[in-house]
């Protein structure tokens, strides 16, 4: 009898013989979507460089993927990403990391290269809190739940809403989901693979070990159901007031905007300049 072989299986690094991540993890659902997107694009591993922060969803390119992967600092992965891009135009630049890596540390360079509409891919899985470290609590850990680092509570205002930081910085593309919609979720991968410009992509994601048991929101199947029950579509949001929309999680496609992308007008420019020196050159001008 042949072996059977995970159609996914010729992506994963051969030297990668475990997973790095929780048993109900929302990041494996994260790590298949990108996959199974790559995959309905006819595309493959060589087309893409990944880029991770620090973190557990930063686990995600690096080391599963059997592809050029940059394991950056806490809260740069963005940067380096901007630094790729500039060098390998013609590689697709996707960024996979957590939300404290991307919207606490590391959210400057967030909003400025959303802001600056730079060609790249950047998926965020937002667990709620800092997941590999403990579970302390993070910039999107909700109001009032115990963590490692606030046993009385956090007291802190909330990021509520990242995706609306990153269209108000000028993102192209944003979408959010969560992690009990894999396949909506891979069909705004596929799209931001495509577009030319800062594409975003939240995804609520489960942390079972570390977020559920503290809140008490219990299980990954139980996390997952009430994803599910309190997600609505930004159509159907978009009827309601703020009040009603309160503890909602809206999902689905929040921009897809046309605008011009900064690599581009870079390289535009530069040829430009070049062109004019070279000009130069030919005329006797110095
Ligand atoms: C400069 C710096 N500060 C703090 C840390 C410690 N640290 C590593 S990962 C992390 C937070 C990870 O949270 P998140 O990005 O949400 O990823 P998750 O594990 O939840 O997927 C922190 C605070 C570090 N490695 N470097
Ligand atoms: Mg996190």
């Amino acid at each position: 009898m042949s072996e059977l072989v995970h159609p996914y299986h010729r992506f994963i690094r051969p030297t990668v013989t475990h997973s790095s991540f929780c048993p109900g993890c929302g990041d494996g659902t994260i790590a298949q979507s990108i996959l199974r997107a790559i995959d309905g694009l006819d595309m493959d591993m060589d087309d893409f460089v990944f880029v991770s922060g620090i973190g557990c969803a930063a686990w995600i390119p690096s080391p599963l993927f059997n592809a050029d992967v940059l394991h950056t600092t806490h809260g740069r992965p963005i940067a380096f990403a901007f630094g790729i891009k500039m060098g390998l135009t013609e590689k697709k630049v996707m960024v996979v990391s957590g939300d404290g890596d991307l919207v606490a540390i590391g959210g400057n360079h967030l909003i400025q290269n959303a802001r600056r509409n730079i060609e790249m891919v950047v998926i965020c899985s937002n667990n709620g809190i800092y997941g590999m470290t403990g579970g302390q609590a993070a910039p999107t850990t909700p109001m009032g739940v115990k963590t490692t680092t606030t046993p009385y509570g956090t007291f802190e205002n909330v990021f509520e809403d990242i995706s609306g930081l990153v269209i108000a910085a000028g993102a192209s593309f944003v979408a959010r989901w969560t992690t009990g919609h894999p396949r909506q979720l891979t069909a705004s991968i596929k799209k931001a693979i495509q577009k030319k410009g800062f594409a975003f992509i939240e995804v609520i994601s489960q942390c079972p070990v570390q977020f559920g048991r503290k809140m008490g929101v219990g299980n990954a199947v139980q996390m997952l159901e009430d994803y599910k029950n309190r997600s609505i579509s930004i159509q159907e949001a978009k009827k309601l007031s703020k009040e009603e929309l309160k503890g909602r999680i809206v999902v689905g496609e929040l921009v897809d905007l046309d605008k011009p992308e900064m690599v581009e007008e870079v390289t535009r420019m530069r040829k430009k300049a070049m062109g004019g020196a070279e000009a130069a050159v030919d005329t006797g001008r110095s």
